[in-house]
């Protein structure tokens, strides 16, 4: 079976790990995109050499020449001989000890030296054993901080992130859908209700014969084994250790099963309780009063034969939804398709992989009418961080842009760091000048709650801050959470008019669903945005992003980034409609300063 795109990046990027072991300048960043770029591209790389030869990959943006070549090797021989020298000389599986917070490429190889350390299972017997502890450059602290990020590792295992299946799964969806003989294949299960983390996938599909189906769901080029078989129903392991069940179903019943195999569980048991006091009964196959099916072909038939209305799935988790619905109080959701601009991407200016110019016109494909470029900020010295002198010159190169752009418009903008003491790495004449200022997380992650809220709260509170970014900085499945009072900060958003983000980069999602839906009731303003580092990011907020918002009961009038690109600057902090709700934070010099705040009649 020819390798996926998503393979051969795996491949480069290990490369790219090789390399920054070894201290080689440059080549580490041209892998590390060429990655990106692969990953992201559309076309299987297999096809493609097949078809135009080691040019047509070279086509790939980011690919040059030379790594084209590579992948050819890859391609059609199975390994790369540049990889296997760079293996040979530190022989680790780097990909895996470098998914351990606090072991980078370079750890990795001083492991290696000292200690033999070539994989988590020799990791973890080093770390407890006592022995990282000592070595130049780790101490006690970074031995503690590695068993943490193994244990984390462990127990994050049997779930994956979502955006590490929902691509696939909706590809096989729509692969089972073309079959002869099936109507229809859709997606049930977490997946179809987005749920952050996938235990398994399901896929419901409508036949006549359930036989045929099955053969061909086995014979999918994905699938390893089969795991079990029946009359109707196959689960079988895909290549990925993802395990998917599907099961045929008759067009009668298809509603009841669509609503049953969507879940929640916890969903479905409150949903049978109503029907049992209403003397119905629930199942798979339909709502029965006694032997009589009374629905059963489509889920809002299910519903409303409980005097419901159609719940969605997002919101299908038992966490009130019911209620609501029974009382006509569930939210109007935000809907896809209706995010007009993204305010936090980065470009070649910093660790990007796109030029500004080329995410400009990916985000008007996407349909958007705005975009603000944030790069990072000056502590972040290995993503090339900006400082004051490199703000100005991106702000004369934006000004430039939007001369000659029609129906678009770049937004100044910034990741600002925010700093151990809760101060910002950017001087606040600086901030004045940008139309849209984020702040984040990117360093002291361990910090005790108290000190970590009270740190973020000061970040908050200057009135140059716009957006909190990503708030709790976790990394699904790599690492945790900051220790951050959400309710304190939701409080301060609300008092200084600060705007929350959820951040849809697929390991990401956060703001999560739940501090989405505690930031909405208490009436606090969100952005979704992609974190973009690559023009294929770009779609992340209609990929994963809205999907979250609605598992947190988001609607529309929730999401600033929803509005025309006027509407959503006046309603950052410290504008005009805003100052009276927040008079106490923003100084004068922030309207005043001119330049920040442009009347933008144009
Ligand atoms: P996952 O796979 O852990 O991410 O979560 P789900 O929700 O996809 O769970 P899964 O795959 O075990 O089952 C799919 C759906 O089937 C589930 O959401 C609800 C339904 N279901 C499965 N087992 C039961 C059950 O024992 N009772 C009820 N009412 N529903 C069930
Ligand atoms: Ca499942
Ligand atoms: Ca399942
Ligand atoms: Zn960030």
């Amino acid at each position: 079976m020819a390798l996926a795109n998503a393979d051969v990046a795996r491949v480069l990027r290990e490369i790219a790990l090789f390399l920054d072991m070894e201290d080689v300048p440059f080549k580490p960043r041209s892998y590390e995109r060429a990655a990106q770029s692969v990953e992201a591209w559309d076309a299987p790389c297999a096809e493609m050499l097949q078809a135009g030869g080691v040019k047509a990959l070279a086509q790939i943006p980011d690919v040059g020449k030379s790594i084209a070549e590579k992948i050819a090797e890859l391609l059609t021989t199975g390994r790369i001989a540049y990889r296997e020298e760079l293996h040979a000389r530190t022989p680790i599986d780097v990909m895996a000890l470098t998914t351990i917070e606090g072991v980078g490429p370079k750890n990795a190889r001083a492991l290696y030296q000292a200690l033999g350390v070539a994989d988590l299972a020799s990791l973890e017997a080093a770390a407890r054993a006592g022995r990282i502890r000592d070595l130049p450059r780790f101490g006690e602290k970074s031995e503690e901080k590695i068993l943490r990020g193994l244990a984390f590792a462990r127990a994050g295992y049997g779930r994956v992130p979502l955006g590490d299946v929902l691509p696939l799964v909706r590809d096989i969806e729509a692969r089972l859908a073309a079959l002869p003989g099936v109507e229809r294949a859709t997606i049930a299960g977490s997946i179809r209700r987005r749920r952050e983390t996938v235990g398994d996938a399901d896929i419901l599909v409508i036949a006549r014969r359930a036989a045929p189906v099955m053969e061909r769901v086995a014979a999918l080029p994905e699938v390893v084994r089969v795991l079990a078989q029946g009359d109707t129903k196959i689960s079988v392991r895909l290549a990925t250790g993802l395990q998917m069940d599907v099961r045929v179903v008759p067009r009668a019943s298809f509603g009841a099963a669509l609503h049953y195999f969507t879940g929640s569980k916890a969903h479905n048991v409150t949903l049978r309780q109503i029907a049992i006091r209403k003397g119905l009964k629930v199942n798979e196959y339909g709502v029965f009063r006694g032997d009589t099916s009374i629905a059963g072909v489509t889920e809002e038939a299910v519903y409303a034969a409980l005097d419901l209305p159609y719940i969605p799935p997002e919101l299908r988790e038992d966490t009130g939804e019911i209620d609501a619905a029974r009382a006509g109080r569930l939210p109007a959701l935000i809907e896809h398709g209706t995010l007009r601009g993204d305010l936090q991407t980065q470009t070649t200016w910093t660790d990007g992989a796109d030029t500004l110019e080329a995410m400009v016109a990916a985000a008007r494909r996407l349909g958007l009418a705005y975009l603000a470029v944030t790069d990072h900020t000056r502590d972040l010295a290995m993503t090339f961080g900006a400082d004051e002198a490199k703000l100005r010159e991106q702000g004369k190169t934006i000004d430039a842009l939007n001369a000659r752009l029609r129906g678009f418009r770049v937004l100044k903008g910034a990741e600002v760091n925010i700093r151990k003491d809760g101060s910002l790495d950017i001087a606040d004449e600086a901030l004045a000048a940008l139309d849209v200022v984020g702040v984040a997380i990117h360093s002291h992650f361990g910090l005790p709650r108290a000190e970590m809220t009270a740190r973020v709260l000061r970040a908050m509170r200057n009135p140059h801050a716009d957006i909190f970014f990503h708030p709790t900085a976790r990394v699904l499945g790599k690492r945790e959470p900051v220790d951050l009072d959400l309710d304190a900060v939701i409080a301060c958003a609300r008092e200084t008019g600060t705007v929350l983000e959820l951040d849809a980069y697929p390991t990401r999602l956060d703001l999560r669903d739940d501090h989405v839906r505690k930031a909405v009731a208490a009436g606090v303003k969100l952005v979704i945005d992609s974190d973009a580092h690559a023009t294929a990011h770009l779609s992340y907020p209609e990929m994963y992003g809205i999907d979250q918002a609605r598992r947190g009961w988001a609607t529309r009038d929730d999401v600033l980034n929803t509005r025309p690109v006027d509407a959503f600057l006046a309603a950052l902090k410290g504008r005009p409609e805003q100052t009276a709700r927040a008079p106490s934070t923003r100084s004068a010099p922030r309207t005043a300063a001119g330049r920040r705040r442009p009347k933008r009649a144009r």
